[in-house]
């Protein structure tokens, strides 16, 4: 069996529990696609209800002395793993980019060194980590402690793989616990490498365990697992929901990040630069719109609607979709056949709703290597109401809609008129509306004249369809632990 998943072979992915790596018990594997090419690369286990039942013993056995581990030891493991993967950054991003679809590029300059930022940010963090204290009069002192859950579960999406994975880890990790995780099965190389490091990097044997297969079969098992204190997902709304009914028996603690239908606001007064028409581009189009962050509904003021059409839709005719391998590819493929097909379908369903496609609207067909991808092109519609299913539903692909507004008011009914909550954004030189805007938002995150500028101290999440919990920061350390009153009387 090779475990080791380089960009030039057919690999067989392994678990790791207990600190080895592992075939899945009951020797099932799924197979995993290159999305620029259609062909199988790599084959993921397929774990069972038994790699979960062993994976958390070896976590339940692991975390008393984890938990007991004093924080600069856990900081110094988790950041020898930031420099595994820092040092073999080009061959993660490789690896990301084959098993995404996503242009290397990206994989190089966003999703790699995020992931090695994500786990040095808190490797740092525990270590300042205070605890509060209120002192009662002279009468009594009370102080909070923060405990660790034990065993917690990890459960993560395709889009951002290694980022997400780590985002998710590193403060579980970081807080004392142990931990179970799961990548998507559409994506699962890096982590695989990942737990490969963990184990040069030294962590003692089932401080982390990573299990690989379907959300049925082991992200069900991890969900419906007595040990399982708590539980961080990222993911569909469906699945969210699916995982907060199954939880909520045992009173699990859950952190649900979930879809989206962005709003990016541009307001008559905006400046509309070419470096801030570049980044609301991107904003729509960025990893081929699957982000959950990515603004897919583009609101703009009507007097100067046709104007910013025009400009904005030269700059999306003049994205290149390629081969992810190529430094001039700005969009590479879709992840898999299902959300290729799902996204041609949304397309089509515009359409039958009455949209009209300014640009784009149809798969692109690439020569040679390429040939059987998963590539659409970026898609602009117009002409739908905010209440067409186009406009509601989350697409997660390369297909963005513009939408006029006449006045600040009606901008905020139309972009808080959606059941997500997740991320807007709005453009204005107008100081006071965008702090009067800003609270009136009904979203998680409001970006002011940028997008997806990220401090990794901030709350990260949602409201409404898009999420209980908040991630980053000391919102995730504070997720991962238990805060416990102790109150102390003074005589
Ligand atoms: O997500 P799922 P899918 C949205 C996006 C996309 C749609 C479907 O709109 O088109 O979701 O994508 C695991 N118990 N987002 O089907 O199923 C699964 O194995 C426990 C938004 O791929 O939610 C994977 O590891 N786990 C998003 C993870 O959940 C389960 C990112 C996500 O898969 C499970 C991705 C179950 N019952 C998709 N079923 C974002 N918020 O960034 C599945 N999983």
């Amino acid at each position: 069996m090779t475990t080791r998943a380089s960009p030039d072979t057919t690999a067989t992915l392994a678990n790791l529990i207990d600190g080895r790596l592992q075939a899945p018990r009951e020797g099932r594997y799924l197979d995993v696609f290159e999305p620029a090419t259609g062909a199988v690369f790599a084959r993921c286990p397929d774990s069972g209800a038994s790699d979960v039942e062993a994976a958390v013993c070896a976590a339940s056995h692991a975390a008393p002395m984890w938990a007991a581990t004093p924080a600069e030891e856990r900081a110094r493991l988790i950041s020898r793993l930031a420099d595994l993967v820092e040092a073999d950054l080009e061959a993660f991003a490789q690896l990301e980019s084959r098993d995404s679809g996503k242009p290397v590029a990206l994989a190089r300059t966003l999703d790699i060194p995020r992931a090695v930022a994500n786990l040095r940010f808190f490797a740092a963090a525990i270590t300042q980590w205070a605890s509060e204290a209120h002192a009662m009069d002279g009468r009594a002192l009370n102080y909070t402690l923060r405990q660790p859950l034990g065993v917690v579960a990890c459960i993560s999406p395709w889009n951002l793989p290694l980022y997400l994975f780590t985002w998710k880890i590193a403060p579980a990790l970081a807080a004392g616990n142990a931990v179970v995780a799961k990548p998507s099965e559409v994506t699962p190389c890096t982590a695989a490498r990942l737990g490969e490091l963990a184990i040069e990097a030294g962590f003692p044997h089932g401080v982390l365990n990573i299990v690989q297969g379907s959300g049925a079969g082991v992200g069900q098992a991890l969900v419906e697992h007595a040990r399982v204190k708590a539980i961080s997902f990222t993911g569909s709304t469906r699945t969210g929901a699916a995982i907060a009914a199954s939880a909520a028996p045992r009173f699990k603690k859950l952190s649900l990040e979930l879809g989206g239908k962005n709003p990016a606001i541009v307001f008559a007064d905006a400046d509309l630069s070419d470096a801030n028409l570049d980044t609301i581009v991107r904003s729509g189009f960025a990893n081929q719109g699957e982000i959950c962050l990515c603004g897919s509904r583009l609101l703009v003021e009507r007097s100067i609607y046709e104007t910013f059409k025009t400009r904005y839709l030269e700059r999306v005719r003049a994205l290149r979709v390629g081969d992810p391998r190529e430094a001039t590819s700005d969009l590479g493929a879709l992840v898999s056949k299902a959300h290729y097909d799902k996204v041609v379908a949304c397309i089509e369903r515009a359409r039958a709703e009455g949209g009209r496609v300014l640009c784009g609207g149809t798969p692109v067909q690439l020569e040679g290597r390429c040939a059987n991808g998963w590539f659409v092109a970026p898609t602009v519609i117009e002409g739908l109401s905010n209440a067409s299913e186009t406009n509601q539903e989350e697409i997660f692909g390369p297909v963005v809609t513009l939408i006029p507004f006449d006045d600040e008011a009606d901008a905020l009914a139309l972009a808080n008129g959606t059941g997500y909550g997740l991320a807007a954004s709005l453009w204005t030189r107008d100081l006071d509306r965008a702090h009067r805007c800003a609270a009136a938002l009904e979203f998680g995150i409001v970006w002011i004249n940028c997008w997806l500028l990220r401090d990794l101290r901030t709350p990260f999440g949602g409201v409404k369809h898009s999420g209980v919990g908040r991630e980053g920061g000391v919102e995730a350390l504070r997720f991962f632990t238990e805060p416990k009153n102790v109150c102390l009387r003074l005589s």
